[in-house]
């Protein structure tokens, strides 16, 4: 029985809790949090039941009785926090955007690759087993050359000018908010189930909204409150893309947070030479697959299709797996890898930079209004 890992949580607002319970079903021993401030490391700790609450990211990076460390703070903090634990040794899983800019995130990526630590991103949608079967039917030609690919992520959390967080402010989430928030997932997806690298864009950004609440420690998803509208808005509400692959496929994207009824839904479909494929994370448990002779609803199932597709059932047919269990996989997959077991398809720090050099040529692109290269 070998020693379950020990991990630090760093950040506690909403998807540092979803880390801390993905590491607890991962089996590791959450042994330390740390939140922006001594007094509320100490009470997320309490809260949390963690034995440990650190003054400081850093302080937990310095704890030598940690095996892994999770930053799940603002975007601009992960860099200094990474580094430090890829320096002291540990293992890390960063939050994406993994850095507010390229530069950083390739800097991150090198030195996790210099440490050989491991070092991963969760791109959880790739967790969810039809996404899997879906990039089983495109690897394995079934879909057959692919002709175009259309995708978006919508979400709502942001629709209300009360309505805010730290990702609104650039200065504390990146000159991109909703495209590197949660575009990086959809093109990270659709790179890796096709294969394809996209190579060029053109790029709109949107902000129909342009004054909002103060953030003031507002999480995401929680709703607004009464304070006054007047922080003027440095990000972008939505993104359009136009992206062209190495070989010449045409990708349509849409991200957006202001999407009325829209969660947080990603979709996409792509269409091959012989059938076409759905995934829509608000049906996460099927796959749709059109064929000029009909079309199939196949169900997620442990004893059917793909082999990746069964591996990442944890539940019987029709007991829906969601968002959750694509974040528990990705989790353990990655502490497997440490144990140096290694699943396909787990997204690392590779994967992050890749991310931020799409996310850059979108910021070049609505900049210019031109067609762009990616570097
Ligand atoms: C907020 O948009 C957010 O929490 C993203 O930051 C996550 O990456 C996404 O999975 C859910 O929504």
């Amino acid at each position: 029985m070998t020693k379950p890992l020990n991990v630090a949580v760093i950040g506690t607002g909403f998807i540092g809790r979803v880390h801390v319970r993905s590491a607890r079903l991962a089996g590791a021993q959450v042994v330390g949090v740390a939140a922006s401030t001594p007094e509320r490391s100490a009470a997320a700790a309490a809260e949390l039941k963690v034995p440990k609450g650190y003054a400081s990211g850093i302080d937990a990076t310095r704890d030598p009785d940690v095996d892994v460390i999770h930053i799940c703070t603002p975007n601009a903090y992960h860099m200094e926090v990474a580094q430090a634990a890829l320096e002291a040794g540990k293992h890390v899983v960063c939050e994406k955007p993994l850095a507010t800019s390229l530069s950083d995130a390739r800097a991150l990526a090198d030195l996790a690759r210099q440490k050989g630590l491991v070092a991963t991103v969760p791109f959880i949608n790739r967790f969810h087993p039809m996404v899997r079967e879906a990039r089983a039917r495109v690897q394995s030609d079934a879909t057959g050359r692919i002709y175009l690919i259309q995708g978006s992520y919508l979400q709502d959390w942001l629709l209300e000018p009360g309505d805010t967080n730290w990702r609104v402010d650039a200065a504390a989430g990146g000159a991109s908010r909703a495209f590197a928030d949660i575009g990086s997932h959809l093109c990270d997806l659709l790179e890796w189930i096709t294969g394809e690298r996209f190579v060029s864009l053109i790029a709109v950004l949107g902000r129909p909204i342009e004054q909002r609440a103060s953030a003031q420690g507002r999480a995401a998803f929680q709703a607004g409150g009464n304070s006054p509208i007047d922080k003027v808005v440095d990000t972008e509400d939505y993104a359009c893309v136009l992206a062209r692959t190495q070989s010449g496929v045409f990708a349509s994207l849409t991200v957006s947070q202001i999407s009325a009824g829209r969660k947080n839904r990603l979709w996409f479909e792509i269409d091959g030479a012989h059938q076409s494929v759905i995934f829509d994370s608000e049906s996460a448990d099927e796959l749709w697959v059109g064929r000029r002779d009909g079309t199939t609803l196949y169900m997620r199932d442990p004893n059917q299709y793909s082999q990746e597709q069964r591996r990442l059932n944890i539940l019987p047919p029709g007991h829906t797996q969601g968002w959750g269990d694509a974040f528990a996989a990705f989790v353990a997959d990655t502490y497997a890898a440490i144990r140096g077991e290694k699943h396909e398809g787990l997204p690392t720090f590779e994967d992050g930079a890749r991310s931020m050099s799409i996310v850059d040529a979108v910021l070049r692109s609505a900049k210019s209004n031109t067609w762009t290269d990616i570097e």
